[in-house]
């Protein structure tokens, strides 16, 4: 058996599980890095006396199985396999939930202020064409809680017609410029490598890819210039890519196509710590496959890799409301899509996003800090917890 829940000295303690009862089954969940990103072990230490024979039979003919250790039992499993079980197992379910919201990242998800100075941006199309305007945009979504600005000046919603290089320059440049002085991170939202190395001159720190690479010269680009890179997923190309998105799985088969990015960047060159993943919510998905890619998003972080998640404002959300017939918010304009997004970012959070791509940055905000303080509120650290169990006169086992 590998080394005990909590012995290892890159484990981190767990938070933010949902469920009391894996709270009282697994007290002690413990995930390492690299059970996520390689091996993808549970390794849990569990209450013996919240067991019945018959659980206990079932997890102990898990591969790895359980090994006794004082008055807790350890488990040490794939995950796979304990998802396996959590079918028919109650106990399983809930050490799967344990091991799970320890897989999830403890520290804050950033915000990622969105400026598009294009003429035609689904949501804000036309808003910030003028430089002046997009700046004092920037320093608006700065005021409101702002972690990194992303500008963009070409649109890839459904049906975008692509633009010159030269067009996309001349509508980003004045703009990073006039935010340069403000010292917040910058990102430029291009997939034209000519258009993120002069991004980068003018003092981008980040290149954000809506096609992860598909410009030849992009990936060695961007291992040369040593900036971060977001790689994000899209079937198809913004033109068509609405028509008829198919998928088997569309999670398994998008965490496929990132895991490829990924190795292609390193090949590149790449820094993998300075590489996020994202899943490309509405990019060649439809409303099934953004929602089965929304509430399994913890699934794409074996990657081991941040994610990166843009969902505000957008037509899914729109197509949710359609679908549940109601009529008035189906036809609100996309910046009236503030619930939506929100409940979307809650998805967000829980399933362990790192950034978190929006437009209205001070609402987002609140219902990013609110989804954290939820999920934590619910699991007492482990320290807490042991408090607690001691307080209410409890054994700790
Ligand atoms: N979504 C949009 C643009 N860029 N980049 C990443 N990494 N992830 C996203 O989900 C994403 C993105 C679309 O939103 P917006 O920029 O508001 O619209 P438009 O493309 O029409 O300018």
């Amino acid at each position: 058996m590998a080394a005990p829940p909590g012995a290892d000295a890159r484990a981190r303690p767990h938070s933010g599980l949902l469920d009391p009862g894996a709270r009282e089954l697994a007290p002690r969940a413990r995930v390492a890095p690299r059970s996520i990103a390689e091996d993808r072990r549970a390794r849990l230490a569990l209450r013996a006396a919240g067991l019945s024979a018959q659980e206990r039979a079932l997890l102990a003919a898990l591969p790895g199985g359980l090994e006794a250790h004082g008055g807790e039992l350890w488990l040490d499993a794939p995950r796979e396999a304990l998802a396996a079980l959590a079918v028919r197992s109650r106990a399983a379910a809930l050490l799967l939930a344990a091991h799970d919201a320890a897989a999830r990242p403890r520290d804050r998800a950033l915000l990622v202020g969105v400026l598009n100075a294009t003429p035609d941006s689904f949501s804000d199309g036309g808003r910030h064409a003028d430089p002046e305007r997009a700046v004092a945009r920037g320093e608006e979504l700065l005021a409101e809680g702002a972690d990194e600005l992303d500008v963009g000046g070409e649109s890839t919603r459904p049906g975008a017609q692509p633009v010159p290089a030269e067009e996309e320059l001349r509508r980003v440049l004045p703009v990073l410029r006039g935010l340069l002085p403000l010292g917040v991170p910058l990102s430029v939202d291009t997939a034209k490598a000519e258009v993120a190395a002069r991004a980068l001159e003018a003092g981008a720190t980040r290149v954000n890819d809506v096609t992860a690479g598909r410009d030849p010269e992009m990936l060695p680009l961007v291992a040369r210039a040593g900036c971060g890179y977001v790689a994000m997923h899209m079937q198809g190309e913004p033109r068509t890519m609405q028509r008829d998105p198919r998928y088997g799985d569309p999670v398994a088969d998008v965490l496929e196509a990132l895991r490829e990015r990924a190795a292609a960047f390193v090949a590149a060159g790449g820094d993998p710590a300075r590489l996020a993943v994202d899943p490309g919510i509405g990019f060649g998905k439809r409303l099934e496959h953004n929602l089965e890619l929304l509430t399994r998003l913890g699934e794409l972080r074996s990657l081991g890799l941040p994610l990166y998640v843009g969902v505000s404002r957008k037509s899914f959300l729109q197509a949710i409301d359609r679908r549940a017939g109601a009529a008035r918010a189906a036809d609100a304009p996309p910046h009236e899509r503030l619930g939506g997004t929100a409940a979307a970012l809650v998805a967000c959070v829980w399933g362990g996003a790192r950034w978190l791509r929006v437009h209205d940055v001070a609402v987002m905000a609140q219902a990013a800090r609110a989804a954290e303080a939820l999920a934590g509120a619910a699991l007492p650290t482990a320290g807490e917890d042991r408090q607690s169990a001691d307080a209410a006169g409890r054994p700790d086992t």
